[in-house]
């Protein structure tokens, strides 16, 4: 998981549990600490032969009352140690002071508006503007913090007609991947009646006459499964405004195959409805289209295979143009005529490079091609044949983001952050090739007081894995720095430099962090996720095995001072490095992690991460997930680090449950007096959408644990 929460505030609510575990000691230790016993059942699993207790199969039923006694009694614990932490107050005021900077979304234009989003600094959630002209002054469209007291009502994200008269918004609640779709009117600010419920990985889109939108859903759930019930048949539909969802017109489904998802989207010229097919996290599709002006037209089943991945570009009449790796395991852009879809047919327009493509847009008649190079952006413009015309100018060694556009348009906006460089928007002139700094944030702080460098190390069978450090300067090889490893490692997504005022505050207090870039991940394309997943998925443990040796090795710190982060996926290479090498770490950050290797697919999404971990059900894949899944991986009467389990009552990506699960043997297996604790946020998710206030409190928490546990020097702070 990437540390996408950037927006935030503090609102001086604080949840009643907490409140009831302030007075504590400071003179608090681990050895205080006692733990819940929870009550263990007697539930065996046979799989394939083998016989697999699992104790806590209780805490999976999240709204049970013996879960929720075992949660608050869990907090209970956890809370009364963090409050007794001197330094967590210091640290949370920098944090809220270091956070309180003016942050801009990229701007997007329809019809003859912008819209963009705009955080003061501490607001729990980002505000949407609208403006005629980026020199006027805007126009609040819609304020999300009016819509919950504690700001836990996300606006996830939002789609404007052509015209830019009406604009279709989706709704988070308290963190969940459910989104209600509303629809307001630009002009006057308000609602109109539209309301559509149940939509889930999903984006709506515009047809070209404003009339409606393209989305998707699943049927509504059962009563008491919202939050974990398997999420199976979507189906895509198309909503007429002024219309009850009910009356929405069914496109597409595929009643034989329940895995299949379908993401619907109209064409720049609002000829054809393009849906690509997905099939869980695989990065393989499937692309079918409909003829939007012809109201007889049937669904074309275009690329029907599932053999590799094609993203729909752009399209110059029925020329399609798809980033692809197909036969480029680092993606290339072919045109397919759908005149003549054969394979043979297929154009190579830009071929693939050393670098990884990461995505493609067309402004002004060209190609804008992100790449990664060594997991850093590089951006090349490419005309519509193909040639290269020339490269945008980045400050330095960062990730760029944007670049969106109408083919007829000259402008582009797009972001670029660094590990010392909060996101600055630009505006790019394609014609001239010249980026001018739209939006710069002030943070308080001074870039040039840190140093970031790339290394590569050698990873256990000799793979050179790229490894990110940053750092205050003038930090002393004598291995006795704290260090923070970050890691994530799966679902070919990459790690990239970004900024984040969290990390600044762990630098301020001399931490070093580090990032890798793991095996799994997109960084090198295709055979660097293969490397990753399935039956290699330990490589990526090994990956991160090796990053803290070379940390070690290289005197940057040594166990007792160096920790372990990682969330979702890598809450689950946390999960299992800790029980692979307990000896080598000295706190260990599991945030929102897959813990339960052998029964996660079947709770929500879920079941679409087969593609990377396999499946229990299939006895060769469940020996593998057996031999790293971390809840079956602790061992009783082991001195394991000091560890802090996070995790949220509305994650509905991750089920809490793995984490309760993990948490309870943990507590079981242990011995030691090292404190390994579970901290469950209320009214929040798997991250996405989560108010200011509660990013600031859980962060100022999780520092604070790594002051205590590493021994950091909290005068510093
Ligand atoms: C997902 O589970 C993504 C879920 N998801 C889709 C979407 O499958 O959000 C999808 C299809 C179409 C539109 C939007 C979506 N992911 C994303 C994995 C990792 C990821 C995840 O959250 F692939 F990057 N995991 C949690 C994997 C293990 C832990």
């Amino acid at each position: 998981m990437k540390d996408a929460r950037v927006h935030l505030l503090a609102t001086g609510l604080t949840p009643l549990f907490l409140m009831a575990a302030c007075a504590q000691p400071t003179t608090y230790s681990a050895a205080d600490l006692s733990y819940p016993k929870p009550k263990k059942v007697d539930v065996v699993d046979d799989y394939h032969g083998t016989k697999v207790a699992d104790p806590y199969r209780w805490l999976e039923d999240l709204d049970s009352s013996d879960t929720k006694a075992w949660v608050e009694a869990e907090n209970k614990v956890t809370f009364a140690y963090l409050n007794s932490i001197a330094a967590r107050d210091r640290i949370k005021k920098r944090l809220t002071s270091l956070w309180d900077y003016e942050k801009f979304g990229l701007p997007k234009k329809e019809g003859d508006r912008y819209f963009f989003s705009k955080n003061d600094g501490l607001q729990n959630q980002s505000v949407i503007y609208v403006t005629e002209s980026l020199d006027k002054t805007p126009r609040m469209l819609i304020d999300p913090n009016k819509l919950s007291k504690d700001g836990t009502i996300a606006l996830s994200d939002y789609s404007i007609s052509d015209d830019g008269r009406l604009m279709a918004y989706a709704l988070s609640d308290g963190g969940s991947d459910w989104r209600t779709i509303l629809v307001r009117d630009v002009d006057s600010g308000k609602d109109l009646s539209d309301k559509i419920e149940w939509v889930k990985f999903s984006f709506p889109s515009w047809t070209k006459d404003g009339k409606g939108f393209f989305y998707s859903r699943y049927a509504e759930p059962k009563p008491g499964d919202s939050m974990e019930g398997t999420n199976y048949f979507q189906k895509l539909y198309y909503h007429r405004i002024g219309t009850p969802q009910s009356e929405d017109i069914l496109v597409y489904e595929r009643p034989d195959q329940k895995e299949w998802g379908f993401g619907g989207g109209v064409s720049e010229d609002g000829k054809y409805l393009v849906i690509s097919v997905w099939q869980g996290t695989e990065r393989k599709n499937r692309v079918f289209y409909k003829e939007l002006d012809n109201p007889s037209a049937r669904v074309v089943e275009l690329l029907n295979d599932f053999d590799a991945e094609y993203d729909f570009i752009n399209n110059d009449g029925p020329v399609f143009w798809f980033k692809t790796d197909q036969d480029a395991p680092r993606y290339r852009v072919i045109a397919i005529d759908i005149r003549n879809p054969a394979r043979n047919n297929w154009k190579e327009l830009i071929p693939q490079s050393r670098d990884t493509l990461q995505g493609v847009s067309v402004v002004n008649d060209m190609f804008v091609c992100s790449y990664l190079h060594d997991a850093y952006s590089v951006i090349k413009i490419h005309d519509l044949a193909g040639r290269h015309v020339r490269d945008v100018k980045l400050p330095g060694i960062g990730s760029a983001g944007g670049f969106d556009g109408k083919r007829k348009e000259v402008e582009t906006f797009y972001s670029y952050t660094s590990f010392n460089m909060p996101p600055t928007i630009f505006r790019y002139d394609m014609r001239s090739g010249e980026s001018v700094v739209y939006k710069q944030p002030k943070v308080d702080f001074n870039p040039n007081d840190y140093e970031t460098k790339q290394i590569f190390y050698s990873s256990r069978d000799g793979t050179q894995v790229p490894m990110f450090l940053t750092y205050k300067k003038g930090v002393k090889l004598d291995g006795t720095n704290p260090t923070l490893l970050y890691g994530y490692g799966g679902f070919n997504a990459s790690m990239t430099p970004s900024f984040s005022v969290s990390r600044l505050v762990w630098m301020e207090m001399g931490g070093v962090y580090a990032m890798a870039c793991l095996r799994g991940g997109g960084e090198y394309g295709k055979e660097w996720h293969d490397a990753g997943r399935l039956a290699n998925k330990q490589n990526v443990f090994n990956d991160f095995i090796a990053a803290a040796e070379w940390l070690i090795s290289n005197k940057y710190t040594q166990p007792k001072k160096l920790a372990i982060m990682g969330g979702s996926n890598g809450g689950l290479l946390v999960g299992a490095c800790m029980t692979q090498r307990p000896d080598l770490f000295g706190a260990c950050i599991p945030a929102v992690g897959v813990m339960d290797m052998l029964r996660f697919h079947k709770f929500t999404i879920g079941w679409a991460w087969t593609s990377d971990y396999g499946c229990s059900e299939k006895p060769e894949q469940f020996r593998t997930l057996y031999a790293y899944s971390p809840l079956h991986n602790l061992k009783p009467g082991t001195a394991y680090p000091p560890t802090l389990i996070t995790t949220a009552d509305h994650d509905d990506r991750v089920v809490p449950s793995h984490s309760f699960k993990f948490a309870a043997a943990l507590q079981e297996c242990h011995n030691g007096d090292s404190p390994v604790l579970i901290r469950i946020e209320t009214r929040a998710g798997h991250g996405a959408g989560k108010p200011t206030a509660k990013i600031i409190e859980e962060q100022a928490d999780v520092w604070a644990f790594l002051v205590r546990t590493l021994g950091i020097d909290d005068s510093k702070i």
